[in-house]
């Protein structure tokens, strides 16, 4: 089912602005005409109470969800129980929150781990809860459910309108570069980065370089979200990606090519390569009329910039506490 909703005139509420795609849904919403509203870092929305008296006092129209503990392979396979705590909470306090203060519509952002590690490729939105989770990140994934299902349950028990969007991994401009907890995209970057200014023979990647990742411009995200909001409404999940992958070591090659690192790869088979495909199936968006703008290569220039400008306050240590 699509419905449409306006923004217009609306107060719009981001969760999680501070982050790579709550950032990048706050640069898309100042080209449209609505009241984009943030919460300071004193509303910890792990806290029920907090959230439920800032809507109280802040009375959103609207909510872009992108409120998460997030990380890469190592990060989701160490901390577990706060990835799964943490992103609970937060989903639970806002949603049941947004339905006590009468939002009009709320987009929540899960991940594409939430299908199973077997699922077919490209994983189509009916996968869902068919078989095993990934091990590295089946505690995210879990919560990440729970998510789709909170909305889903919403929308049954009390005629809420609020949808889920998948996506597909994600990079961009103010991405996490920790080494220890980041995804794969900005680790090479950084990586290449120090190979090449150290004067290094070779850069480490993690795993044997086969596993297959779709990657998506977080501006592209922003602009699906947005695109969803007023054109999508119905229970489900829904895939936002290219539907294009590559592999781990395609992408290191494709990042050393950017950074002029012209140095050997060297494959780390004692860090875990997750699940070995995940490309996602995103007809049914395509359908609704969203296409991605930022090709993988110039996207990854994008970043790079971004990175020799502000690389310093980008390396930053968000691991959980
Ligand atoms: O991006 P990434 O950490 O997460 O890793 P996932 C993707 C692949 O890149 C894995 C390999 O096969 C890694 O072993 N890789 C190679 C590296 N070198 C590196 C490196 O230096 N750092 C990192 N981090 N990886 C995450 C989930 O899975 O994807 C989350 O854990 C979330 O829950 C996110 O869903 C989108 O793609 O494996």
């Amino acid at each position: 089912m699509t419905g449409t909703y306006d923004l217009s005139g609306k107060r719009v509420y981001v969760a999680g602005h501070r982050g790579m795609v709550g950032s990048a849904i706050v640069r898309r919403l100042a080209q449209e005409d609505c009241e984009v509203l943030t919460a300071g870092r004193e509303v910890d929305l792990r806290e029920q109470a907090l959230v439920r008296d800032w809507f109280a006092s802040e009375r959103p129209d609207a909510v872009f969800m992108a409120a998460a503990r997030v990380g890469g392979i190592l990060a989701n396979d160490s901390y577990p129980a706060q990835f799964l705590y943490d992103n609970l909470m937060i989903e639970a306090n806002v949603i049941e929150a947004a339905r006590q203060a009468g939002v009009g519509k709320l987009l929540m952002l899960g991940s594409s781990c939430i299908y199973p590690r077997e699922a077919a490729q490209p994983i189509t939105e009916s996968a869902l809860l068919t078989g095993p989770l990934e091990q590295t990140n089946k505690w995210y994934a879990v919560a990440k459910i729970a998510g789709v299902m909170l909305c889903d349950a919403y929308r049954a028990e009390y005629g809420c309108d609020f949808i889920s969007a998948m996506p597909t991994n994600l990079y961009g401009p103010g991405d996490n570069f920790d080494l220890v907890t980041s995804h794969v995209l900005p680790a090479l970057i950084r990586k290449a980065h120090e190979a090449k200014f150290g004067g290094a023979q070779t850069m480490t990647v993690w795993g044997s370089g086969l596993p297959r990742r779709e990657f998506l411009h977080v501006d592209d995200l922003a602009d699906a979200c947005v695109f969803l909001m007023r054109h999508h409404s119905a229970a489900g999940p829904i895939n936002v990606g290219c539907g294009k992958d590559l592999s781990i070591a395609e992408l290191a090659q494709l990042v050393c090519a950017t950074v002029g690192f012209e140095g050997t790869l060297d494959f780390d088979r004692g860090r875990p390569d997750g699940t070995m495909r995940k490309v996602l199936d995103v007809s049914r968006l395509t359908a609704l009329g969203w296409q991605p703008r930022i090709g993988l290569q110039d996207g990854i220039a994008r970043v790079y910039q971004d990175f020799l400008v502000s690389g310093a306050r980008h390396v930053r240590f968000d691991r959980p506490a």
